[in-house]
């Protein structure tokens, strides 16, 4: 599973009834808008252009698949926290994201993204507990550690490890431009991806 050299793209779904079929195990990548999801998708299965990266936070509410192996997916979830969004689509991206993870029993963790220089905000808190409520793993990647300095990049990863370690879940620096945390994310998504089905 280390090796991600197949991974395609597979399928946008705007409604639940557009999910591909629930079987395997799916690890999805989720985060406000611009925190660096898209890029972090392409960081770690090392394909520069498979998910698309934006400047402008984009409005589509669509959930990404991409297949790295037989029965095993990478799921690039709309953003969240973009403040010029209209309430129904924020509304709809609540229910889409409600259901996702109500039903959907191939998914077995959460690799949630936070901008460093933010820290984890209420809405990331609050998909880390949709995750959690379904027993599922998660993990914080916090990304563009290249904008912060060395001191300031600590300081946050132990504050995020503070308050996520006794939920069980971890957190670590993460820069796709400086190639900084890309293996250790790998080699997160590899033991959760690993195993039967
Ligand atoms: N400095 C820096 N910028 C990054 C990094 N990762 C993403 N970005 C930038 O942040 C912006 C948003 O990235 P994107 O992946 O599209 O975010 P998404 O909306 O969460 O998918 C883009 O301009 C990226 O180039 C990083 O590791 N370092
Ligand atoms: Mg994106």
């Amino acid at each position: 599973m280390s090796n991600y050299a197949n991974v395609k793209f597979l399928t946008s779904a705007a409604r639940v009834g557009q999910l591909v079929a629930d079987t395997g195990r799916e690890v999805a990548f989720a985060g406000r808008s611009n925190a660096g999801k898209s890029t972090a998708i392409n960081a770690v299965t090392g394909r520069s252009g498979l998910a698309r990266v934006s400047r402008t936070p984009g409005r589509t509410q669509l959930i990404n698949f991409f297949e790295l192996a037989p029965d095993r997916r990478l799921v690039d979830l709309p953003g969240y926290g973009f403040a010029k969004v209209p309430d129904v689509v924020r509304d709809r991206w609540h229910e889409l994201m409600r259901e996702y993870f109500a039903r959907r029993e191939s998914l077995i963790g959460l690799l949630l993204i936070v901008d460093a220089r933010r820290g984890l905000g209420d809405l990331d808190r609050a998909m880390l507990e949709w995750a959690q409520g379904g027993d599922r793993r998660a993990h914080v990647l916090l990304s563009k550690a290249d904008k912060l300095g060395r001191q300031e990049a600590i300081r946050v990863l132990r504050a995020t490890q503070a308050e996520c370690a006794g939920a069980g879940i971890g957190a670590q620096l993460f820069s796709a431009h400086a190639r900084q945390g890309v293996d250790e994310a790998r080699e997160v998504l590899s033991q959760w991806l690993e195993g039967g089905v």
